[in-house]
């Protein structure tokens, strides 16, 4: 086997110069190397892997390495996704953990609020840190914009702390702890993680409050559509701890393998089914939803939609965990504009942009109802999109009726 995957990089390696021989087209992973949907400016390209070896397989580590190898521009990611890979591990830990060290409830007792009003647990503020504390010691990132963060965070590091050669190369955006209003009844939870380019001329030192206006622009250069992203993916917390990623050449799933501590390639090259009998929406809407939204979902129940499946309702109500099935056994996942919020409930940069950036990746469509939500370039750091995600026969089912409304 060790032959075969040499040679098979060896054929990817020289991508360009020859054609890859048939023959060393892996088994799992049929379609060709190149992503078909919403191809990047550049076009990617991914490691082929012959097997996958439930315990001694390829590991996410060795993956990137990889990736970096095919292609140069990538070089420095690898860094910065270690390091993400880390606080994943150490997250999966610490909510496994959550009953027996007492990291339940909310932070301070109750009353700690982030920026959107939300009150905060106390595993989100440290979930928070730990993310921090991982991405500032890659020395890769620039400016951090978290949900938990009332404006982007300057992470450049001291010289002391740069364990790397330093370029800032990077911004991350990040919802640390998706769905932890559920954790403390051990519900699946899930960190969302997004990377842009940064802007390597922009530097920022000193606090958010006393900025100047350079300063400011600076760390506004997270707002950047989803477009622009350079990698998304999730870490889900749950009867395993995935993790779910995607460069821009289709999406590969990894599962931690706690004897070895490591994230072990099982899913490569997910490609979510064309069309299902599931969707997962807080129904409890419904009644406030667009007419177009609210009308498709209820010819689903009733067997009546395009694909005449009659659906079943999947909600967690976590979103990392609803879309991993939704990428999956196929589905529409949502959360969809309705009377009381026309912008839905979703953030559209460190959820709505990075999660579409995976289901286009993985063969299925992401839009508001009358736009790609990967087209939308957010004109603050929390604000909401509306989302309905999933399987493309389904979604279209969605969009064409709000085509249909005139909307
Ligand atoms: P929390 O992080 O506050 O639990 O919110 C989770 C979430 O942002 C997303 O993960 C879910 O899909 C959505 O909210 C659920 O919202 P509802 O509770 O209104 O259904």
């Amino acid at each position: 086997m060790k032959l075969l995957i040499s040679a098979l990089l060896l054929s990817v390696c020289q991508g360009f110069l020859a054609p890859v021989p048939s023959t060393f087209l892996s088994r799992k992973t049929t379609s060709p190397l190149f992503a078909t949907a919403s191809p990047p400016a550049t076009a990617r390209k991914t490691p082929v892997f012959d097997e996958v070896c439930e315990t001694t397989g390829v590991t996410l580590t060795r993956f990137m390495i990889e990736v970096a190898m095919l292609n140069p521009e990538l070089s420095e990611l690898p860094s910065l996704f270690s390091g993400i890979e880390t606080a994943c591990k150490a997250i999966s830990n610490m909510v496994k953990r959550s009953q027996l060290t007492g990291l339940t409830g909310y932070a301070e007792g109750g009353g700690s609020i982030n920026v959107q009003g939300e009150e905060q647990k106390t595993l989100d503020i440290m979930t928070n840190d730990v993310l921090k504390r991982a991405l500032r010691f890659t020395g890769k990132l620039g400016v951090l914009a978290s949900e938990e963060e009332d404006t982007p965070v300057d992470v450049e590091p001291s010289s002391k702390e740069v364990m790397f050669d330093e370029t800032s190369k990077y911004v991350a955006v990040f919802d640390p702890l998706d769905g932890s209003s559920n954790v403390d009844a051990g519900i699946p939870t899930g960190t969302i993680f997004g990377i842009f380019d940064h802007d390597e001329e922009c530097v920022v030192e000193g606090e958010p409050e006393g900025l100047s206006e350079a300063e400011m622009v600076c760390l506004t250069n997270t707002l950047k559509p989803g477009t622009d992203l350079v990698a998304s993916g999730y870490c889900l917390y749950s009867s395993s701890c995935f993790f779910v990623m995607t460069v821009g050449c289709g999406v590969y799933g990894f599962t931690l393998d706690e004897s070895i501590g490591e994230f072990v390639l099982t899913h490569p090259n997910i490609k979510i089914p064309e069309t299902s009998k599931i969707y997962s929406f807080n129904e409890a809407n419904l009644p406030q939803w667009d007419a177009p939204m609210r009308e498709t979902v209820e010819k689903w129940r009733v067997g009546e939609g395009k694909s005449g499946n009659r659906f079943s309702s999947r909600y967690i109500g976590s979103m990392v965990g609803d879309v991993h099935r939704t990428l999956l056994y196929g589905g529409v996942f949502g959360y969809p504009s309705d009377t009381k919020n026309k912008n839905g409930k979703l953030r559209l940069l460190y959820e709505g942009a990075p999660m579409s950036y995976l289901m286009e990746q993985a063969g299925g469509l992401s839009s508001t109802g009358t736009k790609r939500v990967m087209e939308i370039t957010p004109d603050e750091v929390h604000q909401r999109v509306p989302i309905v995600m999933g399987s493309k026969g389904d979604v279209q089912e969605v969009l064409d009726a709000y085509k249909a409304a005139g909307m």
